[in-house]
């Protein structure tokens, strides 16, 4: 049996094939037929160009109809989708690509000069263009391009994609994931959150990360359902279709700034069958202030780029907020101590787990690999967990150095690094902070050597070509020097603490 991912999809597309899969922010609407038709037409592009099994195609590019069926025809062809937060600077895209090696780029046609200059004809990759609008030589290929209409036979262990987290070193990990990981935590999804005929998705995510591109489209795909498909998070676009919708996926921030506005109430949301969150942890007076404007409790899962989702709280069973539910079918784990031995119930460790959703590894990283894994094949998560009696968990911190940011992942060291590099800075140390929109928001405490005049806005303005913006800190400050124990390591803590309401701190819908 062909383990393709796509075959799977393919399965589940409706009887009524004219039936609408995506909808634009314009109310274009693409059949299933057409996003069947269309993929096999990408895909033919693809394997003109080159692109075979296995080959990574690499690709930053504005959310559209177009790029979702790009990562579909990626499918289809048996190569390993890779794509990349639109936000990344070229510094930040060249190490991906020279760590990927892939055939093929796609890029938005206003990088195409940057990306080609960048690329310099290694790996003998080729580079195509995708505008956020159609545009680009992808889409004028695509018109005298015939649909080939084959499926790439693929066994469940091999890659379908990509998906770059940052580490702890400051240096990016490449997830590799392949069709079984990403087919069996759909098929989990689609039972436990209940899909079912009629459901229609508001997809405001990005598609270059797991939420996004695997949660939110693989579970309307196996369900055949609708996706109001919106370039980003837009409340009035969110706020307009919430009555021809059931179902919404966000990140917390969603939540906070649907909040913020008086249209949200329950006769708006009365045709919504669930809110789903998760990327980040939900606040509880989100959850509670949720509840009491709209009569919905959200429902918050867990999951990590590397094992797509791995817990959630029941479509049917109490939703606690705080907790991220139980396991989902065929997902296992533990609590462990720092040996990999399970702790008792109820007590603080970190969070293990084997299941098919767990990825392969990291790209050419064996050894980090490795250390990630128990011998027993447990993945450690970094995150700390407790586990109730009934096997219920919630988050309670991170072992990992790791800030999240309105849903996306920043991990001090890789921007500690970009600090200490300029000119006049002594050292840094890099925190996250509350933060009323993002939950939490990149601040940095610099220390300065005194040999040139340093500002805050000097500091931001030397990363902007460095780091993408999300992970260039809301603010800097100058110390004397770090705060530091006895044995030299810096007191994160005391940092946090110190900046722990510069961004005043508001209830959300208050
Ligand atoms: C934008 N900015 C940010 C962020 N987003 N800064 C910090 N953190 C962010 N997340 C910057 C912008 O560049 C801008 O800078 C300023 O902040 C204000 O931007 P704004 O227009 O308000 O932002 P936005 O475009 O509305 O975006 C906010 C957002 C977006 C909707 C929360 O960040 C988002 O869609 N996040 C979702 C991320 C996600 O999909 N995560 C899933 C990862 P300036 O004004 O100076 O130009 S997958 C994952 O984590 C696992 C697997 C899981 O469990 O899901
Ligand atoms: P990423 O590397 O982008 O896949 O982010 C994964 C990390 O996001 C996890 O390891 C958690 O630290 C965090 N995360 C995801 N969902 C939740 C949640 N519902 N509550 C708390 N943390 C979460």
């Amino acid at each position: 049996m062909n383990a393709n991912l796509y075959t799977l999809f393919q399965s589940r597309f409706p009887f009524d094939y004219e039936a609408c899969c995506f909808e634009n922010a314009d109310g274009v609407q693409t059949s299933y037929a057409a996003v069947d038709r269309d993929s096999g037409r990408m895909a033919g592009i693809l394997r003109a160009v080159g692109v075979e099994p296995g080959d990574r195609v690499l690709v930053q590019v504005e959310k559209s109809v177009e790029a979702a069926l790009l990562y579909l025809a990626c499918l289809r062809v048996g190569a390993v989708y890779l794509p990349l937060n639109t936000a990344y600077t070229e510094h930040e895209v060249a190490y991906f690509f020279e760590d990927a090696e892939p055939k093929l780029v796609v890029c938005s046609p206003g990088n195409h000069a940057g990306m080609k200059a960048m690329m310099d004809d290694r790996f003998a990759a080729r580079l195509l263009t995708l505008g956020g609008d159609g545009s680009g030589s992808l889409m004028d290929a695509f018109a005298h391009t015939a649909v080939d209409d084959r499926i790439a036979e693929r066994a469940g262990d091999d890659l379908a994609a990509i998906l770059y987290t940052s580490g702890t070193t400051g240096r990016s990990k490449g997830a590799m994931l392949s069709h079984e990981n990403l087919a069996s935590n759909a098929l989990a999804l689609h039972e436990i959150w209940g899909w079912c005929a009629g459901d229609v998705l508001i997809h405001a995510l990005p598609i270059f990360h797991v939420h996004g591109l695997f949660v939110a489209i693989h579970c309307a795909l196996l369900n055949a359902s609708p996706m109001l498909f919106l370039p980003r998070f837009d409340a009035d676009a969110i706020l307009e279709r919430i009555p021809r919708a059931s179902v919404l996926m966000g990140v917390p921030t969603f939540y906070t700034r649907l909040l913020e506005r008086p249209e949200l109430s329950p006769s708006l949301c009365a045709g919504m069958r669930l809110f789903i969150s998760g990327s980040a942890p939900l606040l509880e007076e989100t959850f509670t202030a949720f509840e009491q404007r709209t009569g919905m409790r959200i429902l918050e899962r867990y999951g990590m780029t590397e094992a797509g989702m791995i817990t959630s709280n029941p479509l049917h069973g109490e939703r606690i907020p705080g907790s991220v539910g139980y396991f989902l079918p065929g997902v296992s784990g533990r609590v462990a101590d720092d040996q990999g031995r399970e702790v008792p119930r109820g007590t603080p460790g970190v969070l293990e787990i084997t299941g098919p959703n767990v990825f392969k590894g990291y790209w050419r990283m064996p050894d980090k690999t490795a250390s990630e894994f128990r011998p027993d094949g447990h993945f450690i998560t970094g995150d700390i967990a407790t586990m109730a009696e009934d096997g219920r968990i919630a988050i309670v911190g991170r072992a990992k150095d790791l800030i999240i940011s309105g849903g996306f992942n920043i991990y001090p060291k890789e921007v500690e690094l970009v600090i200490d590099d300029i000119e006049g800075v002594k050292e840094s140390a890099v925190v996250g902070v509350p933060h009323p929109d993002f939950g939490e928001a990149v601040v940095a405490a610099v220390v300065a050597t005194g040999g040139r005049q340093l500002g805050e806005a000097d500091v931001i303005a030397l990363l902007a070509d460095r780091l993408a913006k999300f992970k260039q800190p809301k603010r800097v400050f100058f110390l004397p020097e770090l705060p530091r124990n006895t044995m030299g390591k810096v007191q994160k803590n005391q940092l946090r603490e110190m900046y722990s309401d510069i961004f005043d701190h508001q209830t959300p819908g208050g």
